[in-house]
């Protein structure tokens, strides 16, 4: 097989990379080994940037989403049991759009498809080899696809990212986890709670009228087994409990749950000769300031905009000034959030937060990261 552009990955970096590429005339196949099913119902990431927004109706895959999503015009950082709510467009000008990142992939997979371009489920043994050659196994046959340019969109856990040589790599793992849980309830808040509690730190989000989105901080070594549904709600009601309203939160049935490690990881550079990483194969921000999806989009528009423009060859620096940004931003809000069992950290963390929602110059300063910065069209 031959292609401009072999695509390794069919997650939110991947597909959108194949649309934008399929925008231009640019031919590209996507290899992904999973199955459509499967890629379909993960719940990840739930907060798109306007920015991101933007891009996707510019591009036209924004019909549902513009139909289905909930709009934020600010959040709550919740604590010592008082609520303050960061007013995010009257700061910034722009807002926050909440859509399961797994609605997002099945409107990518469903444009990508009908543009009659390759999207091959269930690809296994990929190998890269960076002067232009993917060879992998479908329906049980070998197959090696010779290409103008590679993209490694595989995620954390893809291939690609090895095929650097010698690289340089960052990363800080974090003392502490997130347990997340998706409850039919109807969220009991209209927009975000970040809460900073003794007992950890706590998340309320949403993914419709019907659906809410829960995270709490746990051990980075906790199972499932140790959070039946009761110690889950328990530790949430403690956590987002307050003072200042008879504010209450509603539960229901968990339909989801997982443990995410939380980690900032980034590989520098992110090409090598004829292979470019793009995404989550390439960094890992602290789902805190709910940035990856973001920035794994981010990355793609960069990319498509360097192929297109012949300046390929700054790709990687051009991410990474972004990339870094994000990270800093990620841990930021991260360290100021989440329990630590030092009480210096703790007081720091309560006097950053009382600073952040007393002064409108620190509040902006947060509200323009979390809003997003503009793409690198
Ligand atoms: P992805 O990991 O989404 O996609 C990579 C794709 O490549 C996958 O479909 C995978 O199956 C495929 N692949 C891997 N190896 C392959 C191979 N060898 N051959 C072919 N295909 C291969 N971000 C937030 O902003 N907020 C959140 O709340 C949040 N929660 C998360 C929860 C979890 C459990 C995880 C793992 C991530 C979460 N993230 C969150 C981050 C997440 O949303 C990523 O930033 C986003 O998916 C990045 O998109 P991609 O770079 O496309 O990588
Ligand atoms: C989510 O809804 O999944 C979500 C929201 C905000 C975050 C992280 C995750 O900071």
């Amino acid at each position: 097989m031959r292609t401009q552009v072999g695509i390794i990955g069919a997650g939110p970096a991947g597909l959108v990379l194949a649309h934008l590429l399929h925008l231009r005339g640019v031919d590209s196949v996507v290899l992904e080994r999973h199955t459509r099913a499967h890629i379909e119902s993960r719940i990840r990431a739930g907060v798109l940037e306007q920015g991101t927004v933007e891009l996707l109706c510019d591009i036209g895959l924004g019909e549902r989403l513009m139909g289905e999503r909930m709009v934020h015009s600010g959040l709550e950082l919740l604590f010592d049991g008082v609520g303050h709510r960061v007013p995010l467009k009257e700061l910034t000008g722009y807002q926050v759009t909440i859509y399961g990142q797994h609605e997002l992939v099945k409107d990518l997979v469903a444009a990508r498809l009908a543009t009659g371009r390759p999207l091959l489920f269930g690809v296994s043994d990929v190998t890269v080899d960076p002067a232009g050659t993917i060879r992998f196994v479908h329906d049980g046959k070998p197959v090696e696809l010779e290409c103008d340019l590679i993209a490694g969109c595989d995620g954390f856990h893809g291939v690609s990212r090895s095929v650097i040589p010698k690289p340089v790599v960052f990363e800080h793992v974090y003392p502490y986890a997130w347990l997340g849980v998706l409850a039919e309830a109807p969220p009991s808040s209209e927009e975000l709670i970040y809460a900073h509690h003794a007992a950890g730190f706590a998340l309320h989000s949403m993914r419709s009228p019907q659906l809410t989105r829960l995270y709490l901080q746990v051990d980075p070594d906790d199972s499932l087994e140790s959070w039946p549904a009761a110690r889950i709600w328990e530790q949430l009601r403690l956590r987002l409990s307050r003072v200042d309203t008879d504010w209450r939160l509603a539960d229901g049935p968990i339909i989801e749950q997982s443990i995410t490690g939380l980690r900032s990881f980034v590989v520098d550079p992110m090409q090598h000769d004829r292979l470019f990483l793009a995404g989550d194969a390439a960094h890992i921000v602290p789902a805190t300031g709910a940035k990856g999806l973001n920035l794994a989009i981010a990355d793609v528009v960069a990319l498509d905009a360097c192929h297109a423009s012949g300046r390929l060859a700054s790709y990687s620096d051009i991410c990474l000034r972004r990339v870094w940004r994000v990270q800093h931003f990620s841990w930021w809000m991260t360290s100021m959030l989440h329990r630590v069992p030092d009480p210096f950290a703790a007081h720091l963390q309560l006097s950053q937060l009382r600073y952040l929602t007393s002064s409108t110059a620190a509040a902006t300063s947060f509200a323009e990261n979390y809003v997003g910065l503009p793409l690198n069209r």
